[in-house]
């Protein structure tokens, strides 16, 4: 699935979304760390800190140019969730803490995902 998106790189709903199939229950390579009605956060493949979590909501918003003013309640929760779970891995400063949605053409899956990120950084982005 992973290599599927990054070949063809563009979006796809439902059945071809592999966040749709984590949020589903249909993919077997999401560490589920959290989730309840609206969001799950699980870790992501490719870990680049510590910890490296991505907070998705369950419903498929491609990208964050899908988003409009009324979806502002919608990441301003995803935001303190994102917060919140920081904070029960331990990474309670704020220096330890990196949130950031990556923007496309610079994404590989198209469904929507916070970065969450408990430093240090790992791999090739430890300075
Ligand atoms: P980006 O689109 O650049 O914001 O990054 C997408 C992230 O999603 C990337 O860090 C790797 C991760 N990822 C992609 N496919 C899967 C998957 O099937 N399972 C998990 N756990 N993570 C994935």
């Amino acid at each position: 699935a992973y290599q599927d998106q990054q070949t063809h790189g563009v979006a796809r709903h439902e059945d071809g979304c592999v966040f749709c199939r984590i949020v589903d229950g249909r993919e077997s390579t999401a560490r589920i760390v959290y989730q309840d009605d609206e969001f799950i956060a699980f870790h992501d493949i490719n870990p680049s800190a510590q910890l490296h979590l991505l907070l998705i909501p369950r419903s498929h918003i491609p990208t964050i140019h899908s988003l409009t003013p009324t979806h502002l309640p919608l990441l301003t929760r995803m935001l303190e969730r994102a917060r919140t779970i920081l904070h029960s891995h331990g990474f309670t400063e704020q220096q330890q803490q990196q949130l950031g949605f990556h923007v496309p053409p610079f994404t590989s899956v198209s469904h929507l995902h916070l970065h969450v990120l408990g430093l240090p950084y790992r791999g090739w982005l430890r300075s």
